[in-house]
């Protein structure tokens, strides 16, 4: 199975806001199952869609310290939001990069898994984290947007410099 390419920032793809999923089939599976060997290898502990040039809303995450917990999220919503938290982030998309934000504390999330039956969790610490960055990739969002503007341009300015030596 091939390791998929993930998109880099500033990368425009990494704008797009991701389109619902209609049929949860083994065309999808097939792409969960690249998408997780994907994210294992990179090593990640979450990967959306989107990071891969796939715009449909998809993610999966796995937070476990044996990494074997793969939770899968289709079409996600967050139902209910509550408290506060900052944890240093770093993604996949923006290599090498790492920076505190500020995000819920607790949420409440219904999706549908890799068997398409919808399901709900309440997510808190790292799990919390980690759904709502990875949510924000399915509406084009990154990290980054939540850092300063000094912060953000010196941020774009080191991996374009970056990507010109590769
Ligand atoms: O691997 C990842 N680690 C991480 C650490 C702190 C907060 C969020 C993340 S998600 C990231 C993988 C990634 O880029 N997912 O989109
Ligand atoms: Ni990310």
């Amino acid at each position: 199975m091939p390791l998929l390419d993930i998109l880099e920032y500033p990368d425009p793809r990494l704008l797009t806001v991701a389109q619902p999923v209609d049929v949860v089939d083994d065309d999808l599976r097939a792409l969960i199952d690249d998408m997780a060997e994907t994210m294992y290898a990179a090593p990640g502990v979450g990967l959306a869609a989107t990071q891969v040039n796939v715009h449909v809303r998809l993610v999966i995450v796995d937070v476990s310290e044996t990494r074997d917990q793969l939770q899968v999220f289709i079409n996600p919503e967050i139902l209910e939001r509550d408290g506060e938290q900052s944890c240093e982030e770093g993604c996949l998309s923006v290599p090498g990069i790492y920076d505190t934000v500020t995000r819920a504390a607790r949420i409440k999330v219904r999706a549908l898994g890799r068997d398409g039956v919808p399901f709900e969790i309440e997510a808190e610490e790292m799990l919390a984290v980690c759904l709502q960055h990875e949510f924000d990739h399915l509406e084009g969002k990154v990290f980054v947007d939540y850092l300063s503007r000094l912060k953000q341009s010196r941020i774009r300015t080191r991996l374009e410099k970056r990507a010109r030596r590769r």
